[in-house]
């Protein structure tokens, strides 16, 4: 087997920019030398037009296999209002009925995004997507248990009504996240990590910014892009954003672990979980000790 290679103790390293580039035809060195390694967002726009999923994937396609799959993280946020990171109720509701019910609705006094369809849950789901040469996935390797006691390694199709859109935030677990946009049209807000304090902890609402509550957020830097159909948007590690879906949207979101941000996670786990985090060099070389680890409970 060949063993995962990873930097020595690494800091967080990112690029400020003004605008996110569009590639496509980008080799894999030149977006490790361009973007991964120096921690800059991008959009590819040759990587979902490959996948099946781009022709396959439609409101009707999840009605009709997914249909009865319950989901309970339907998270309401209002993106005309008020961010309301800290204050987030779930509803429980099954695909067929955020579909036929809730988007075809005349009138909805709420905004529900349906934004947990696991790849974990519904590996065949993957089957229409492929691992794109630049996500480079370590989370892949890791016995899905183990991603899903942890909430490691988000990898989920979310399907969103127009409008919608969760509060500003950065992904946890350093994740560098893809987003790949199969149908709709998403703005994405977007700060470098530099630009925390002037984001209230994420209490502030990028798309109706309340000045005088959050006054320091006019100090704020964003860069802002559209996403279109067909696009995939790389966010770097500790990049905070918000997204509002402009149009009825269905993407897959992927976490990815690598050499780019395993050591700032590493270090993390050390710290807070030292028996584990000296375990995860270990389950990531072999995973078949995660899985015994998992089914005798001990991790
Ligand atoms: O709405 C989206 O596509 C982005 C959601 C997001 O940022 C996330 O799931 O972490
Ligand atoms: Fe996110």
């Amino acid at each position: 087997m060949k063993s995962i290679q990873y930097k020595e103790k690494s800091k967080l390293v990112y690029t400020p920019v003004d605008s996110v580039d569009r590639r496509s035809n980008l080799s894999y060195e030149e977006f490790v030398q361009e973007y991964a390694s120096v921690g800059k967002p991008l959009i590819i726009t040759d990587i979902v037009t490959n996948w099946k999923a781009s022709t396959k994937w439609n409101l009707d396609f999840f009605r009709s296999n997914y249909g009865s799959v319950k989901l309970s993280r339907m998270q309401t946020y209002d993106p005309e209002g008020e961010a309301k990171r800290y204050e987030r109720t779930y509803e429980t509701m099954s695909v067929k009925d955020y579909i036929d019910d809730y988007m075809s609705a005349g009138a909805r006094n709420k905004l529900l995004y349906l934004r947990d369809l696991s790849v974990h849950d519904y590996p065949e789901l993957w089957d229409d997507c492929e691992e794109s040469i630049y996500f480079n996935n370590w989370y892949t390797k890791l016995p899905k248990e183990l991603l899903k006691k942890y909430s490691f390694g988000t990898n989920a199709v979310l399907i969103g009504f127009k409008g919608t859109s969760i509060g500003l935030h950065y992904d946890t677990e350093f994740s560098a996240t893809w987003v790949s946009l199969i149908s709709g049209q998403k703005k994405v807000i977007l700060f470098a990590p530099d630009q925390e304090k002037y984001l209230y902890e994420g209490r502030v609402n990028c798309f109706k910014p309340n000045l005088e509550k959050f006054p320091l957020y006019t100090k704020a830097k964003p860069v802002e892009c559209i996403l279109n159909q067909g696009e995939t948007l790389r966010i770097p590690t500790m990049w905070w954003h918000q997204v509002k879906n402009l149009e009825n949207s269905i993407s897959l979101n992927t976490d990815t672990l690598n050499e780019w941000n395993y050591e700032l996670l590493y270090q993390d786990i050390v710290e807070h979980a030292p028996v584990i985090g000296h375990l995860f060099p270990l389950v990531l070389n072999f995973p078949w000790i995660g899985r015994v680890l998992v089914s005798i409970g001990l991790v």
